[in-house]
């Protein structure tokens, strides 16, 4: 079994959850924080079964769209210090973002 977290944006979520859903696959989604922009993203948890990895990605990729952000490079900050030089960026951002890992043990009583 595998377990994919699956970092979509805001405005694909339902489509992404839906698709999934209509599936047969089971989600949960958490409402998280990308660490460039601090801007909210959905994160979704799917566990599935080894076979159906692939199918379960494919439906995330086609209902996940890539968009062009202009943002202030003034607002992008981290831990190592901020970027402040003030001029607008273009950041090409999604579809989504996965991650797949094994499942060791999974419980559901
Ligand atoms: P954020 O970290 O807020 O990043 C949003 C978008 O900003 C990214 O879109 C990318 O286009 C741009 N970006 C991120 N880091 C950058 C950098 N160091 N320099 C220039 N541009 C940068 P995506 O790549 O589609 O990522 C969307 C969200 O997925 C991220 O939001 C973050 O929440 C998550 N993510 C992406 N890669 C990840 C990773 N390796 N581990 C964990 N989460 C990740």
């Amino acid at each position: 079994m595998k377990l994919i977290f699956a970092i979509v944006n805001d405005e694909d979520e339902l489509d992404v959850m839906r698709g999934l859903s209509q599936e047969g696959y089971g989600v949960t989604k958490l409402c998280s924080t990308g660490g460039f922009l601090k801007s909210g993203n959905t994160t979704l948890l799917i566990g599935v079964d080894d076979e159906k990895m692939d199918h379960a990605i494919e439906i995330i990729k086609t209902k996940s769209k890539s968009r062009k952000k202009v943002v202030n490079s003034s607002m992008i900050g981290s831990s190592q210090g901020a970027v402040l030089t003030g001029y607008p960026i273009e950041i090409t951002m999604g579809g989504a973002t996965i991650f797949v890992t094994d499942v060791v043990k999974y419980i559901k009583e």
